[in-house]
């Protein structure tokens, strides 16, 4: 349904790539608008010389099919392209519905330049409509759920268990009245969490789907 919107906020985006960045590769539909337009330039020769870093191993296969170079340490990211499952008016997000938040917020938080692209669907003032996902070890997991819920939350590890993480975690999908940011700070102090999908000053700018045009907010 929001495809159009998909793809009109990853064609206005991909137009900061110039030749010879590092780029930060996100994870999902809307980012693969992004990558499949970004592989076609880079066969084309429109576009040369560009360093990947992929936040998934879908992604890093999606990019290397287009001959894209990938590496997973590198310096200075220029632009971190990636999606979001929702994000409020100050550019604040909730990701992970893909279950690639770790590698997604290493590589945001290692980027001089973090473009969020989404459909209109995924605003809202302030966020709840998507249950925050957290990725924990798969030791003790069930008390480190029961941790999560004493902070008001109803928990649920993703497909029963059977979602594992490219770095072979466990995700919770913890569905909060609201999720506030401070919750970051206070579910990451719980022993056998890895990583909580809030995305608090990350942001720089959104790429906002809007029928088949593109709103570009800066944050
Ligand atoms: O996991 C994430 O944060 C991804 O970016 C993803 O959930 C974004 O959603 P999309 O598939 O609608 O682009």
């Amino acid at each position: 349904m929001f495809e159009e919107e998909k793809r009109a906020a990853a064609m206005e985006a991909i137009k900061h790539v110039k030749s010879g960045m590092k780029l930060g590769l996100g994870t999902g539909s809307t980012t693969r608008y992004f990558l499949d337009a970004l592989g076609e330039l880079v066969k084309s020769g429109k576009i040369t010389d560009i360093i990947g870093v992929p936040t998934s191993k879908k992604t890093e296969e999606i990019a290397n099919s287009y001959g894209i170079k990938t590496v997973n340490n590198i310096n200075n990211i220029d632009i971190d392209f990636d999606g979001a499952d929702e994000f409020d008016p100050d550019g604040n997000l909730i990701k992970g519905g893909g279950g690639a938040l770790v590698r997604e917020k290493i590589v945001a938080y290692n980027s001089k330049n973090v473009f969020i692209m989404v459909d209109s669907s995924k605003f809202s003032e302030k966020l709840h409509k998507f249950p925050l996902p957290v990725e924990v070890i798969p030791f003790m997991e069930d008390q480190t759920l029961s941790h999560i819920e004493e902070l008001g939350a109803k928990c649920t590890f993703r497909d029963n268990k059977k979602f594992i993480s490219d770095n072979g975690n466990y995700i919770i999908d913890c569905r909060f009245d609201y999720t506030d940011t401070g919750l970051e700070q206070k579910i990451k102090m719980i022993p056998g969490v890895v990583e909580v999908g809030i995305f608090h000053n990350i942001t720089t700018k959104i790429f906002k789907g809007n029928g088949n045009t593109c709103e570009i907010i800066d944050i």
